[in-house]
């Protein structure tokens, strides 16, 4: 009798530790898909930002050379879509369009990259200019990549590949 309310108590506990054990992997399961769905959004607004550019500087559509043109020295004077090459938010440090600080508890961790190329499509003269930009996102949580997110821009208004 005492060694059968023994192995009841035993399987009882047993039982709760497997529920424990369910609840904390259930628990670190939605942790990870809001990292997950954080870093998505991160890239999708960065992308979207840089999107909302103009292919060329405007004022100097002929300076090809990706990064930023002199004087562009804070986010909120990047003008054109190859200005993001080589864009860098450390962790702590992502912003907003305008330059202001995204400080979120949430976000200290994370960090965003971009860069942008520009690629000659096989079918165009190599002669010309480039008439597309690859642009690609890239978020990172502490040393973990999370999301990656690239898009083919067209010199064309309103052209997205
Ligand atoms: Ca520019
Ligand atoms: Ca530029």
């Amino acid at each position: 009798m005492l060694v059968e309310a023994l192995i009841a108590v035993m399987i009882l506990g047993f039982s709760a530790a497997a529920i424990a054990m369910l609840l904390t992997a259930s628990m670190q399961q939605n942790y990870l898909s809001e990292k997950y769905m954080l870093a998505g959004n991160l890239a999708q607004d960065l992308l979207d930002e840089i999107m909302g550019k103009p292919f060329y500087d405007p004022d100097s559509p002929g300076n090809l050379t990706p990064g930023p043109e002199a004087g562009e020295t804070s986010r909120a004077l990047l003008d054109n879509v190859d200005d993001y090459e080589g864009l860098v938010e450390a962790a702590g440090g992502l912003q907003l369009p305008d330059g202001s600080a995204l400080d979120s508890p949430r976000l200290v961790n994370f960090s965003r990259t971009a860069t942008a190329e520009y690629v000659q499509m096989p079918e165009q003269d190599p002669q010309d200019d480039p008439t597309f930009i690859l642009v690609t996102v890239e978020v990172q949580d502490g040393s973990m990549p999370m999301a990656e997110l690239k898009c083919l821009i067209g010199s064309v208004v309103g052209e997205a590949y």
